[in-house]
This record gives C-alpha cells, structure tokens and sequence, in this order.
C-alpha cells in the first residue's frame, strides 16, 4: 500500500454532539515528514467529548477525533528517519521536534513545530487534511485522529516503542495515564512527605494519586463528588476521601482544616474553573502549589484574590504531564513493562470501533475509567 489512497474505516464526527457514524473514509499516502499509521488500538479520553460536544473552540467539524492509542507504521514520507514501516509507535498529540524555540528552552515540553498546523486540523506541509470521504475533506484532531484504522500523522509526533509491549494495554500512554503521573513528577515535582489533594477521581485523577505515591507523599486526599469513586481510588494510592457534597463549608476550607493549614500540592482534574478556585485555595501559605490539568471550554474564566498569589502560592498547569513525548513514551512503556507503573488496572472496557458510540456512553458511568476499542 506505499504510496497508494488506504480505503478504511472511521468514525466520524459530522456535526458536533451528533452521533459518529462509521464510515469508509480515503487515507492518503504520507507526504514528507509524515507517517502514516495503522491503528491497531485506541482509548477513549474526556477531551474527545469535550470536542465533540461544540466547546473546543479550536474544533472543526466533519473530523476524525482520537487522540490516546497505538499502532503500527504502515509507511513514511521523505525525509522521515526515526521510524519505518513495521515499526510499533503511539501517536502524541503533544509533538517534539527538538529544534524549536520552545524544544530548545530547557522550560517546558511544548513544541511549536505542528502546533499551528494540528490546531486547524490539517497537516503542516500543504495545510491539507490526509482524509476525505468521496473527495471531501474531512478534518484531523489534535494531530492524532486516532478514531480511524489508518491516520497520517507528522514524524514529530510519534514516540517509537518496545515492540514487545501490548498495544492493546500501552495505547493508554497516548494521553491520560502520562498526563497524571507527570503532573506529579515533573509539573509539580512533588517531593516525599507532601500532602497532597486531587480532585476528580476519573483516569488522570488517579493516575495523579499513583503518581503522587510513588514520589513518597504522606497523604493523597482524593476529592470527588461521586462517593462510589472511593473505593477503587485506594488502590491508586488515595488515603483519605472527601465528598465536596456531604459539607457545607466549601472545600478548600475543608481541606485547610483538615491539613493544619493546606496541602503543599494540589491537581484539578475535572475541568471544572470553581473546582480549580478550591484547588488553588486548599493549598498551604507561602508555597502551596496547584496544578490545572483539566480542560475548560473557551470563555471559561478562572478567578481568585490576588493575595492567594501575593502570600506565596503558586497556580500552574500541564499538557501531558510535561512528558516530552517521543523521547519519554518510550520510557513509560518500558516502565510498564517493569511493573513500575499500572496500566491495566485504567482499563475497565474493551470495546470495537464499531461500538464507539455506546463506548462514549459508558463514559459516563460512574465506573468506567477507559474503554479500548480494538480497530
Ligand atoms: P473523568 O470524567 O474520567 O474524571 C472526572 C472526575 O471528576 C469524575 O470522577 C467525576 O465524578 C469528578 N467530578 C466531576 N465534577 C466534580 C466536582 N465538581 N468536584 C469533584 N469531582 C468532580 O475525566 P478524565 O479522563 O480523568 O479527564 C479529566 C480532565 O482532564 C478532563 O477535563 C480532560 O479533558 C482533562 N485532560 C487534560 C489533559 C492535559 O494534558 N492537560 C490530558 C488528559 C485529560
Ligand atoms: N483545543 C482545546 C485545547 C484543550 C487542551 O487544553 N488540550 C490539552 C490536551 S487534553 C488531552 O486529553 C492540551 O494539552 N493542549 C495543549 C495544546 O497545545 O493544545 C482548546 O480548548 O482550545
Ligand atoms: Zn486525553
């Protein structure tokens, strides 16, 4: 198939908040600098609903969404020297060229290279999309648009894995699982002995709890307002619980009560802006630090005294846990395959593309953390 249109099957979303429909959909061969991917396995992430349901302000419609999975490089454009045909990969959304401003910074694990590119939903070199059905055009997704069999997707976001990882399990290291471990360890670089809250207990919530065991902490307050989340939670690391529902001070003062003063961390990972108000104002004075992992629609503001700020605390935030991509997936897959983190245990379904839109459903039952859906 080098060189020649892939026919095969998406699920495509037309409209936002209409069902995706399974179509058969033209991939187009891989131009320079791109690879084109088969897409053997991918989960499901609250970020794909956020698009899908009209907010992102950066969403276009028709488009493929997907944006946490693995696959097998099926071919690769000129120039493209990291990875060949064969080879076991997990699309990043979060790209890394090493040669850009933001690569060379030694600050942060952003890329500047695809960005402009993959925020309009097509591919840098013709400012075309690589997927059109009969001839129309049909939009990438966050320069994955993993919701397809076979996706075309720039060599600077790619990460090269052990082939011998799962890729029914290691699809989860595209987006949520990461996201959480490395707010703890490189966002926050929570040290041991911390306290530490994290509210919402869904994927990234609980991968920020194992993330904040494994760095020593001394306790992992998890904060959600579905009790049922408790449970399964301890087994991520969280030791104490609170139900924002069952007190009628807010939270933050809750939590200041309870922690002689504040946490020294704290992780919203919700999405939700007041929720990230009570994260930043559970924080201790002087050097409590809270880190905003969850994604607000556009228009939505966050607000707090200045003073909260002023007496030493610190408010941040993360794009995949400030993992840069292709040079540390390949290391997160290596630490699964050590045991030195979980996977598994985020997958409560197995689903087909078939069923994506009952997978989106389940989405919103209480215990469902991922559905994977096998291609
Ligand atoms: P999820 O829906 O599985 O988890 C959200 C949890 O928050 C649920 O358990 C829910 O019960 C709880 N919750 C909802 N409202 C609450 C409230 N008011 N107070 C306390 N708990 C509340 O979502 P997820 O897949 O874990 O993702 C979490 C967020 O992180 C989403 O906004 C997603 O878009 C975002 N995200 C960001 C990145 C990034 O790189 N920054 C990466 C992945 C996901
Ligand atoms: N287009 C959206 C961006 C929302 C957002 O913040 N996305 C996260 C990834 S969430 C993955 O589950 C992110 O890290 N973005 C980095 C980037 O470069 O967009 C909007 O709201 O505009
Ligand atoms: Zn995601």
């Amino acid at each position: 198939t080098q060189g020649q249109v892939i026919t095969c099957k998406a699920a495509v979303a037309w409209e936002p908040n209409k069902p995706l429909v399974i179509e058969d959909v033209q991939v187009a061969p891989p131009q320079a600098g791109e690879v084109r991917v088969k897409v053997l396995y991918t989960a499901l992430c609250h970020t794909d609903a956020f698009t899908w349901s009209g907010k992102d302000p950066e969403g276009l419609f028709p488009c493929v969404l997907g944006h946490e999975a693995a696959g097998i490089v099926e071919s690769v454009g000129e120039g493209v020297t990291e990875v060949k045909a064969g080879d076991h990969v997990i699309p990043c959304y979060q790209a890394e060229c090493r040669e850009c401003k933001f690569c060379k910074s030694g600050k942060t694990n952003l890329c500047g290279k695809v960005r402009a590119a993959t925020g309009v939903g097509v591919m840098m070199n013709d400012r075309k999309s690589r997927f059109s059905i009969n001839g129309k055009p049909i939009y990438h997704f966050m320069g994955t648009s993993t919701f397809s069999q076979y996706t075309v997707v720039h060599d600077v976001s790619v990460a090269k894995i052990d082939p011998v990882a799962p890729l029914e399990k290691v699809c989860l290291l595209g987006c949520g699982v990461p996201t959480g471990l490395g707010a703890v360890w490189n966002t926050a670089k929570v040290e041991p002995g911390s306290i530490v809250a994290v509210f919402g207990l869904g994927t990234v919530g609980l991968a920020v709890a194992e993330g904040a065991k494994a760095a020593g902490a001394s306790r992992i307050i998890g904060i959600d307002i579905d009790s049922k989340k408790f449970d399964r939670a301890k087994n991520f690391g969280v030791t104490e619980f609170i139900n924002p529902k069952e007190h009628e001070k807010p939270i933050q003062q809750v939590i200041v009560d309870l922690t002689d003063g504040g946490v020294d961390y704290s992780f919203e990972c919700i999405g939700n802006v007041s929720v990230m108000r009570a994260a930043l104002e559970c924080c201790h004075k002087g050097w409590g630090t809270s880190v905003i992992v969850g994604v607000a629609a556009s228009g939505q503001e966050i607000s707090t005294r200045p003073f909260q700020l002023v007496t030493g605390r610190v408010w941040k935030g993360t794009v995949f846990g400030g993992f840069k991509s292709r040079s540390q997936v390949p290391s997160l897959v290596d630490k699964y395959l050590k045991k030195e983190i979980k996977v598994d245990e985020y997958i409560t379904h197995n689903m087909t593309l078939a069923d994506i839109n009952k997978a989106f459903d389940l989405m919103h039952d209480g215990d469902c953390l991922r559905v994977v859906l096998d291609m």
